[in-house]
């Protein structure tokens, strides 16, 4: 039945809001959701779902053999998929619409590590576009030397009462010890359960992880009514470059279990389990100690109106922040500069992406996120050296 899950009290916005998506013109940010589908949270907030399980982050660094590495890669990308594509909708009972951040937002933070083992891994996240909407990110483990950098953005469109999302931009992650690179790119998905008022992601098609080593990681994903007839499932392969045989899958679900196989034995070699594999919780700093252009301390009040349900007040403090960003830009444009990225800079070419991108014919559409960015170490450590407040705030 239409609407069967939307609460009582919001059941009469329901049919209006399905309405309203028909017709929708692919940015996501424009669309009006009802109020219960509103989440608080801004989605420079998600780059973090990269990392909450440091562990598995940095055990590619502490391994020897070069195809064991690859494998110990595409099992912490797997890892995260939980996080970033169904964490929502087992908190908030389904995905909701993230806050639409603001150029030159920042969520920043750090997993801790009390073990002493792991190190500290920390998290960078900044928006680095507003139109169109790109975040960019970086997560550093200096103890393994561990670094994973990347920018995204969303094309969306509507059909067939689904709303379909194609993730422009990639990832990168890197082994100092090795000089290793892999190029990760992000999987398309489309939002289940809209018509219901439970929406949940699953995912599409494929995704590569592409290692400067030779080894490349195919990642098949399949939902309901697929192969497996499981929501959430997929198959993955790990091959050797050029090669043809298969050295490791791996199938299950990304939300539940899987196992990982030796390609030519069929024997299972390692598994692993989402549903009890705790996640390491990130420290942010309390609000008053954070910048003015960091997230929560900048949505505040829009996230305390949220959490009240005081829809006036929401839509009061959000147009104070749409405001002032209105006149920055106006301001900028004036005096002919460039909103300057805190942490990241737009390149012409990252060469690193150049060169996997062209074993798999991987492109940049750097026309849909305003640039090719890559994280600025230059200003990361000038930053560190003298961490300097923001002027414009
Ligand atoms: C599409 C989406 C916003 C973007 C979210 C992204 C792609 C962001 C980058 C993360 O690394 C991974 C990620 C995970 C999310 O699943 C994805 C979101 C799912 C829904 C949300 C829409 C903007 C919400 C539309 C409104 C619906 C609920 C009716």
């Amino acid at each position: 039945e239409e609407g069967a899950a939307v609460p009582p009290a919001a059941k009469s916005s329901w049919g209006p809001f399905l309405k309203s998506i028909a017709s929708f013109n692919g940015d996501l940010a424009s669309l009006t959701a009802p109020p219960f589908i509103l989440s608080s949270t801004s989605l420079t907030e998600y780059s973090g779902y990269w990392a909450e399980h440091p562990e598995l982050f940095i055990a590619p660094a502490k391994e020897k053999d070069a195809a064991k590495r690859a494998l110990l890669v595409l099992k912490w990308f797997l890892s995260t998929l939980k996080q970033q594509y169904s964490s929502r909708n087992e908190k908030l009972g389904s995905e909701k619409k993230p806050l639409n951040p603001f150029l030159g937002e920042l969520f920043l933070g750090v997993w801790k590590d009390e073990s002493g083992v792991i190190g500290e891994t920390k998290l960078i996240s900044e928006q680095v576009s507003h139109h169109p909407p790109v975040t960019a990110y970086a997560i550093i483990n200096e103890k393994y030397g561990v670094k994973l950098e990347g920018y995204n953005g969303q094309k969306a469109s509507f059909s067939k009462g689904t709303i379909n999302v194609k993730q422009v931009g990639h990832a990168i992650y890197h082994l100092k010890e090795f000089d290793e690179h892999y190029l990760i790119t992000l999987p398309s998905l489309h939002i289940e359960g809209i018509v219901y008022g439970s929406p949940y992601v699953e995912l599409n098609k494929s995704t590569t992880i592409t290692s400067s080593s030779g080894y490349v990681a195919t990642i098949d994903y399949s939902g309901k009514g697929w192969i497996s007839g499981k929501k959430n499932s997929f198959t993955a392969t790990l091959t050797k470059e050029g090669g043809k045989d298969v050295l490791y899958t791996i199938d299950g679900q990304w939300n539940d279990k899987f196992t990982v196989k030796d390609g030519k034995s069929k024997s299972e070699v390692d598994s692993y389990n989402a549903k009890i594999t705790k996640t390491t919780p990130l420290y942010i700093a309390p609000i008053e100690e954070q910048d003015p252009l960091e997230s929560r301390r900048a949505w505040q009040k829009v996230q305390d109106a949220i959490g009240r349900g005081d829809l006036e007040t929401t839509g009061a403090e959000k147009s104070k922040i749409e405001n002032e960003q209105r006149e920055m830009r106006k301001r900028e444009k004036e005096e002919g500069r460039e909103w300057e990225r805190r942490y990241f800079s737009r390149v012409e070419e990252d060469p690193v992406f150049t060169k996997l991108a062209a074993k798999r014919e991987i492109t940049a559409e750097a026309d849909k996120t305003s640039g090719i960015w890559v994280f600025d170490e230059e200003k990361y450590k000038k930053l560190l050296a003298s961490p300097a407040p923001s002027e414009e705030s």
